[in-house]
């Protein structure tokens, strides 16, 4: 950009925005028509993080592999024909020269999480473990804070390998360094802003994506100027990302969250795409509602079968009242906005996370308590590392323990216990509970042989609002103590009263709490007639470690991110199973994937 704007701030012709718009784009304010967002996505994050830590070259065909199917497919897989979910078999026998590399794992007996070559050789006694992933993240995230300048920065971590940062404020700031005119005190907040002269704007590292009118094109205002300043500063992140950690994102870059995070996924990989502001509608326009944040879902589902369409161009037709008779006024009033491009959800720099659950499925069922802490020790451990990637300023006030005796469609028995408040939250702290509350479970109702196990921590809370005690601070995750079958049982039964009167005992069926899906009831939801395949034999693959992750839901409690969009999910659309060739939604991947290796795993004795 080259031009100083006109000499007075009375000069004509004058821009659409006020000075108002310009102190609201300071304050980082939804309401400012100025506001600069963006979402910065990894391209094939896991698959990156493989080729990288494995010194291959970008164009060597790589998947990541969990058990039999393969979750990330880097882009040189992708150009051999493969797709980004697929089974390992598959993907094999389409690219002979894939490297197929297996996700780290936890083992039963095993204190930490590895890279083994017999994984899957392992699915009964192995737990994936996005351990590495997310430490890639984490350090992803260090560089970003690095780079993006200002002190009061507003980043929120929307998923494992995406993060929205409100550049509002950087963007201001840089306003003011580039045309200091507008430090001077306005005639009035109410006065429009002189028109940039002939701003000559160089998107040349960016997609831009505008109304392709000739007048549209031309009439550059003060939101082509901010979107372009944003797209400097995401150019630098994107760099610094590429230069320290040599891993490759895509951006998106817009006036709010919707749209900036379609247009991440419009140029993958490795570049970034502006929608300019006169150029939302048609770029919403090519897309299907369904794959717009909040409408991926539920709602989503509910308008496309009342208006039989699940196009934005056919739904902009519909009017406000006749949308608000099918789907009740404040949905209405969502969508009717969200379509046009007009969202206003914050970026908010913390999560909302209530819950962080670790769970598995066994193939063959635990016998014993013995046998199970070895599992509530990964768990523990799980759990802490997870709690410690929020920054350690989120600390859960209860947690609970959640068993299935006779398989996955049986009712859940669970307890529940207060974490106590001055005692230091570590590994052992959370064994040591969640043992306890299991031998509670075990003196109440018939336990063994146990079909599922997990454990949750829940209500949490932010540590400065609420319970901060001296020493009640995270210890590193990584500190890990050895296993508890190293110990005696001493060690442990001195502590049970740690199950005292608060106990809260709950019993769930999971049939009747559709909103708690295991990993089965998809299955079965949609192939139910082999329901009695799956009776005694079958023990699945669990991991909801992977696919809450993958959803966005950073740490797998289910809980929506923001209450502003009515059902937030992963906006990318679904994947054709590999095996039955049927679509589904990116978030159940996993789990599909995982119920028909259940469904084998029985068949084959
Ligand atoms: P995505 O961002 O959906 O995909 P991606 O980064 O692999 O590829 P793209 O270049 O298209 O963005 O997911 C991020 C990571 O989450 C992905 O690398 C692996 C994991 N994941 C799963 O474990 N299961 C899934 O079903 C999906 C979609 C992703
Ligand atoms: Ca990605
Ligand atoms: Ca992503």
């Amino acid at each position: 950009m080259s031009s100083p704007t006109s000499s007075r701030h009375d000069a004509q012709p004058q821009s659409r925005f006020t000075f108002r718009d310009l102190r609201l784009l300071g304050q980082s304010s939804v309401n400012s028509p100025l506001r600069v967002i963006t979402l910065i996505d990894f391209d094939c994050f896991y698959a990156q993080c493989e080729s990288v830590r494995l010194g291959l070259s970008p164009d060597q065909p790589l998947g990541v592999q969990q058990f039999k199917h393969v979750i990330a497919m880097n882009y040189a897989g992708r150009a051999a024909g493969l797709k980004k979910v697929v089974n390992a078999e598959e993907a094999k026998l389409k690219c002979p020269s894939i490297v197929l590399q297996h996700v780290p794992t936890w083992r039963e007996g095993d204190t930490t999480w590895r890279y083994r070559d017999d994984a899957l050789e392992h699915m009964d006694i192995d737990k994936s473990s996005l351990d590495y992933y997310r430490l890639q993240s984490k350090k992803a995230m260090a560089v970003l804070k690095q780079t993006l300048p200002g002190d009061r920065q507003l980043i929120e971590k929307a998923g494992i390998d995406e993060t929205y940062v409100d550049l509002s404020g950087p963007v201001h700031q840089e306003l003011l360094k580039r045309f200091p005119e507008f430090v001077t005190e306005p005639p009035s907040l109410d006065a429009h802003l002189p028109l940039p002269i002939d701003p000559l704007l160089d998107w040349s590292d960016t997609a831009v994506e505008e109304d392709t009118s000739d007048e549209a094109r031309q009439h550059v205002d003060w939101d082509d100027i901010a979107l372009h300043i944003g797209c400097e500063l995401v150019k630098s992140i994107r760099s610094a990302v590429q230069c320290e950690l040599q891993y490759t994102c895509s951006a998106g870059i817009a006036r709010n969250k919707v749209v900036a995070k379609l247009a991440a996924g419009h140029n993958k990989p490795n570049r970034q795409t502006v929608v300019r502001t006169c150029g939302i509608e048609p770029f919403l326009q090519q897309y299907k509602f369904t794959k717009i944040r909040g409408l991926g879902a539920k709602l989503g589902r509910q308008v496309s079968k009342a208006f039989e369409t699940e196009l934005v161009s056919d739904l902009l037709n519909v009017p406000r009242a006749t949308l608000a008779s099918k789907i009740g006024s404040s949905s209405a009033a969502w969508v009717y906005n969200v379509i046009r491009g007009i969202e206003y959800s914050e970026v908010t720099d913390r999560t909302q996370l209530k819950s962080v659950l670790s769970a598995k499925t066994f193939m063959v069922s635990l016998q014993d308590i013995s046998q199970a802490e070895k599992w509530l020790y990964i768990f523990a451990a799980d759990i802490m590392g997870r709690l410690e990637d929020l920054g350690g300023d989120r600390r859960p006030k209860t947690v609970a323990v959640h068993l299935q005796v006779n398989g996955p469609r049986a009712p859940t028995r669970s307890k529940q216990g207060p974490i106590p408040l001055g005692a230091k939250l570590d590994t052992d702290l959370l064994l040591k509970l969640s043992r306890d509350l299991l031998l509670a479970l075990e003196k109440e109702g018939a336990t063994w042989p146990l079909v599922t196990l997990s454990v949750s921590v829940n209500d949490l809370v932010d540590v400065e609002r609420g319970s901060r005690a001296v020493d009640s601070l995270f210890a590193a995750a990584g500190k890990t103590s050895p296993l508890p079958s190293s110990r005696n049982s001493n060690g442990w039964s001195s502590n049970a009263k740690v199950v005292d009167t608060k106990v809260v005992e709950t019993v769930k069926d999971t049939r009747a709490n559709p909103k708690k899906r295991t990993l089965f009831d998809l299955g079965f939801a949609q192939q139910g007639s082999r329901n009695e395949h799956m009776s005694k034999k079958v023990r699945a693959i669990d991991n909801l470690t992977a696919k809450d992750e993958a959803k966005g839901d950073i740490n797998g409690s289910g809980s929506p991110l923001h209450e502003d969009a009515p059902d937030v999910e992963d906006g990318e659309g679904a994947y054709d199973c590999p095996t039955c060739a049927r679509p589904v939604p990116a978030s159940d991947v996993l789990e599909h994937l995982d119920w028909h290796a259940a469904v084998e795993l029985s068949e084959n004795g």
